[in-house]
C-alpha cells in the first residue's frame, strides 16, 4: 500500500493526489489525479505563524491529538508545536498492554508518557474498558469455561489498579469505559449486548465497577464515560439514561467524551448541542476526545469490475469541510466553560484510522474487502502542514 503525493509549490500550489488501494483492493482503485489550487494562501496575512493550536485556545481548552509511539518520533515538532494534550492512540488498551494474565506491555505507554512529560503535555488515558481490543484471557475461567462475573471482577480491578497506579498523577483523565451503549435504532436496547462485558454481566455493573476501581487507582485522575454517534437522538437518550443511573448510583463519574468521529455533513449544529445541553445539565463536564471529520459521507464502495475512483480532496471538499470545522468550532466557544479539551484523532492527513475503511466514519459498515480510500479528516494536510480549514479554526 502506498501514497504518492506531489506537492508544487509551498503548501499552496497544486496538489496531485493519487490514493492507492490496499493489496486487495488495489485492482479495483485507480487513482484519479486532481488539481486542487488553493485560492487562498495555508498562512493568511494576519496569522501569527508562531502560535500553535494550544496557544490559540489558551483561553477555552486543551487541544489535543492521538499518539503512538511511533508518532512522537516522526511528527514530534508538530505536536509540541501544536498540542498540549495527548492520548495514546492503542498503546493504552487492555489487550496491548495486559494481553496474558502475568504480562503487561510497558514499553511504547511508558514512551509516550515521557515524552508528554518532557514536554509539559497533559496525558489521558484511554482507556480501561471497552469491547474492542480487549484481553479475551479476562473472560475465560481455569477450567477454560467461561469465566465467573466474580473472577473477570477481580480481573478488571487488578488491571485497573495496576495501569491506573503506575500512571497515578499523570494522567489528567482516564477514559473508563468506552463505547457500552448500544449503537442501533432500537431504543429499547440501551446496552451493547454483543460486548463480552455484557455477555458477562447481563447488568450495567461492570460499568459501576470499573469507575469505582479507577477511582480508588487515582482520586485525582478526572474519571470519562466515552461515546460515539453520541448526537444521534436515539443514542443521545440512551446515552442520557445510563449517565442519569451513574450519577444517582453515586458513581465517581466526572465526564463525558464525545468521541466525534463525523463527516462533512453530520452531526449538525443543533444535535450537537443538544447533546452537550444533557450532559452539562447533570454536572458533568466535557471533552471532544477523537475529532475527525471525513470528507465522504459514506464508506466507499466496491462495484465488480469497476475502478474506484479516489476525487482527492477537491476544492468542493474542501470548502465543504472548512464550514464544518467552523461551524463545530463556533459551538466548542460558546460552551468553553464545560469543555476542558479537544482532541484530534490522528495527527495530519498523511495518516488517518479512516482511510482503511474506505473513508467512513465510525459506525459506518467497514468495507468488505476493505477499500483504501484517504478521508483527509484533519487541520493538517498530507505533508504536515495547516491546511485552510485550521486557519478558519483559529481565526475566528
Ligand atoms: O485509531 C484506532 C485504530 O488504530 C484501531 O485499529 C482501532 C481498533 O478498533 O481503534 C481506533 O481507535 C478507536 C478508539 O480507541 C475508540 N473510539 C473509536 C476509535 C476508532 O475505532
Amino acid at each position: 500500500m502506498s501514497n504518492y503525493f506531489i506537492n508544487n509549490g509551498a503548501n499552496k500550489g497544486m496538489l496531485i493526489v493519487a490514493a492507492v488501494a490496499t493489496a486487495l483492493s488495489f485492482s479495483q482503485c485507480t487513482p484519479k489525479q486532481t488539481a486542487t489550487v488553493s485560492s487562498v494562501p495555508n498562512t493568511t496575512p494576519q496569522a501569527d505563524i508562531s502560535k500553535g493550536l494550544k496557544d490559540y485556545f489558551n483561553d477555552d481548552f486543551l487541544m489535543g491529538v492521538a499518539v503512538s509511539s511511533r508518532s512522537i518520533r516522526t511528527d514530534s515538532a508538530l505536536i509540541i508545536k501544536e498540542f498540549n494534550s495527548v492520548t495514546a492512540e492503542n498503546d493504552m488498551k487492555v489487550g496491548i498492554i495486559h494481553p496474558a494474565e502475568n504480562r503487561y506491555n510497558w514499553k511504547n505507554a511508558d514512551d509516550i508518557v515521557a515524552f508528554a512529560e518532557r514536554h509539559h503535555i497533559k496525558i489521558r488515558g484511554h482507556n480501561l474498558l471497552w469491547h474492542k481490543q480487549g484481553a479475551d484471557w479476562m473472560f475465560v475461567g481455569p477450567d477454560g469455561k467461561p469465566a465467573s462475573k466474580e473472577l473477570v471482577l477481580q480481573r478488571l480491578r487488578d488491571h485497573i489498579h495496576t495501569v491506573v497506579g503506575r500512571y497515578k498523577g499523570k494522567m489528567y483523565v482516564w477514559d473508563v469505559v468506552n463505547e457500552a451503549i448500544d449503537d442501533g435504532p432500537d431504543s429499547t436496547v440501551m446496552y451493547r449486548e454483543s460486548s463480552p462485558w455484557w455477555t458477562t454481566f447481563k447488568s450495567p455493573e461492570f460499568i459501576e465497577a470499573a469507575f469505582r476501581y479507577a477511582h480508588e487507582a487515582d482520586p485525582s485522575a478526572k474519571l470519562y464515560y466515552n461515546e460515539f454517534n453520541s448526537e444521534r437522538p436515539v443514542k443521545r437518550e440512551k446515552i442520557f439514561k445510563l449517565l442519569k443511573k451513574l450519577k444517582a448510583d453515586h458513581v465517581p463519574i466526572d465526564g463525558v467524551g464525545f468521541q466525534a468521529h463525523w463527516t462533512v455533513d453530520r452531526p449538525n449544529a443543533e444535535q450537537i448541542r443538544k447533546a452537550l445541553d444533557e450532559v452539562i445539565s447533570l454536572g458533568l463536564e466535557v471533552q471532544f476526545t477523537e475529532l475527525d471529520i471525513t470528507v465522504h459521507t459514506k464508506p466507499a464502495e466496491i462495484t465488480p469490475g469497476k475502478p474506484l475512483v479516489d476525487p482527492g480532496y477537491t476544492p468542493e471538499v474542501e470548502a465543504k469541510q472548512i464550514a464544518k470545522y467552523k461551524m463545530v468550532f463556533d459551538i466548542f466557544r460558546q460552551y468553553r466553560k464545560h469543555i476542558k479539551a479537544v482532541t484530534f484523532w490522528n495527527v495530519s492527513d498523511r495518516g488517518s484510522w479512516l482511510d482503511s475503511r474506505g473513508g467512513g466514519s465510525a459506525g459506518d459498515p467497514i468495507p468488505s474487502p476493505p477499500v483504501f480510500l484517504k478521508a483527509y479528516p484533519l487541520l493538517f494536510d498530507v505533508n504536515n502542514q495547516r491546511k485552510k480549514a485550521y486557519w478558519a479554526v483559529v481565526n475566528n
